[in-house]
């Protein structure tokens, strides 16, 4: 059932307002053996038995690394403004250390280029969560010398590619590196301690606000910032013990972070019921860390529910759920929005990932997603009304381009709005994607190039 609205729908929108689709690196290349790239924790969490669903691993993925030119023909096809990729850090400084890898730098910069060569501006994130394991072995982002070596990576990226791309992310969702993959332990690096997770999140925190620092002082003219996945984070009933623990937990994953990018300052609340846990810092820390940022991304997919008595059951909220079981909920976008724009002195925002995981059906070379245009247009209407709210917005990105390799879950939940077929490596627009092209090929300022100028995919 689709409620999807026409394309014409964002007629409303500003010429200038970005319209993008995203990948990560790890999701897509493959290749993670291949022209001196060096291993990641993704590389190695996948080998711990029972740690993926479908026992995969990101050896092929979506192939992209060898594909690239008919992945940035197809993004051609859909008329967006904007490709959001990552830039795989053991790909071009294989040991997060010493010597760069020549190949893997050509590899970044040739799809730069050939994004710009189609019109399409290229949005860098850094860290996309493939830490080298050379550093993990020393203690991934517990250790504070990651800091400083995520900082000569980010200098490196930059001397390379920082004039042609469009903007430069740090890090791509620090609560899900920490809290997955230190606390735990569902993700790489597969660790399980809350201290070790704090110190992590800090040095993420840190790491971006110092990188900042550092590629404007080498003349870095790109605009610069950071993405955080979000939820506004709601009581499962009135009792004072929910609202007290939503409280809680709303500290934990927003305020966590935006307190010290926004403010200066981690919340005292959370700081409190951490105790022991709570992060080592050093003189200076906060100050880098609340570095100005150019612009904002935030990754929205469902509300946060919270019960004192444990885990929420999703089932139990009425809402329509994806393929993850996550709640269905647009509006939850908007609230994000005008609350972050309310409470702080946030530069524009972007949605740098927003989408579903669906039960696609490929057949007769078609794929009828309906759940998945509604569940896009719905959130493209919550943005609007964000807008009209207030709230500064520069751009909206698609999760994902592409079917990809769903970290835990594996190749199982498909978020593109391209099916791939990981057998043959053959891609199909799915009825979403086409859906998507129309609605941008309808803009009245849509981007003026070759592709994008067509009526029909
Ligand atoms: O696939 C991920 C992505 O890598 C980060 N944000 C959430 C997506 C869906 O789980």
């Amino acid at each position: 059932m689709t409620h999807a609205p026409a394309p014409q729908a964002i007629a409303s929108f500003p010429d200038q307002f970005v319209w993008g689709v995203a990948t990560s690196a790890f999701q897509i290349e493959g290749a993670a053996d291949t022209d001196g790239k060096g291993r990641s924790i993704w590389d190695d969490f996948c080998k711990q038995p029972g740690a993926i669903a479908d026992a995969s691993d990101g050896l092929r993925a979506c192939d992209h690394y060898h594909r690239w030119q008919d992945d940035l023909d197809l993004i051609d096809r859909l008329g967006v403004d904007a490709y959001r990729f990552s830039v795989s850090w053991p790909r071009v400084r294989p040991g997060g250390d010493g010597a760069w890898n020549e190949k893997g730098l050509d590899f970044y910069e040739r799809m730069v280029d050939g994004l710009l060569a189609r019109g399409i501006k290229p949005y860098l994130t850094l860290n996309h969560w493939d830490l080298p394991s050379e550093l993990q072995a020393k203690g991934g982002w517990t250790d504070r010398d990651t800091v400083h070596r995520f900082v000569e990576y980010a200098q490196g990226i930059d001397r390379r590619l920082g004039s042609r791309v469009a903007s430069i992310v740090t890090h791509n969702e620090p609560w899900v590196i920490a809290v997955l993959g230190y606390e735990q332990g569902i993700f790489a690096p597969g660790i399980k301690s809350r201290a070790a997770a704090m110190q992590a999140s800090h040095h993420l925190l840190l790491s971006h606000g110092l990188a900042l620092q550092a590629l404007r002082a080498q003349g870095c003219k790109a605009p610069l910032g950071i993405v955080l996945n979000l939820s506004p984070v709601q009581s499962a009933t009135d009792s004072e013990e929910d609202k007290a623990q939503t409280r809680l937990e709303d500290g934990k994953l927003l305020r966590w972070y935006m307190d010290p990018l926004f403010k200066g300052s981690y919340p005292v609340d959370v700081i409190a019921y951490l105790g022991a846990d709570a992060p080592r810092m050093q003189a200076g820390d906060l100050d880098a860390i609340r570095t100005p940022m150019d612009f904002m991304g935030v990754n929205y997919y469902s509300r946060a529910v919270v019960s004192a008595k444990g885990p929420w059951d999703t089932t139990q909220g009425g809402l329509p759920l994806t393929d993850m079981g996550w709640e269905i909920y647009p509006e939850g976008l908007t609230e994000l929005l005008v609350r972050m724009h309310t409470d702080y002195p946030v530069p524009p925002l972007y949605v740098t990932e927003n989408g579903g995981a669906f039960k696609d059906v490929l057949q007769d070379g078609q794929v009828h997603d309906a759940d998945r245009t509604d569940y896009i247009a719905r959130h493209i209407a919550a943005v609007g009304e964000a807008m009209r709210q207030g709230v500064r917005m520069g751009g909206y990105m698609v999760w994902s381009l592409l079917d990809n390799f769903e970290w835990a879950s594996g190749y199982e939940k498909r978020f593109g709005i391209v099916h791939v077929d990981y057998a043959t490596q053959k891609r199909t627009l799915k009825d979403s994607a086409m859906w998507y092209a129309a609605m941008l090929n309808a803009r009245s300022g849509h981007r003026s190039h070759s592709a994008a100028t067509r009526t029909t995919l």
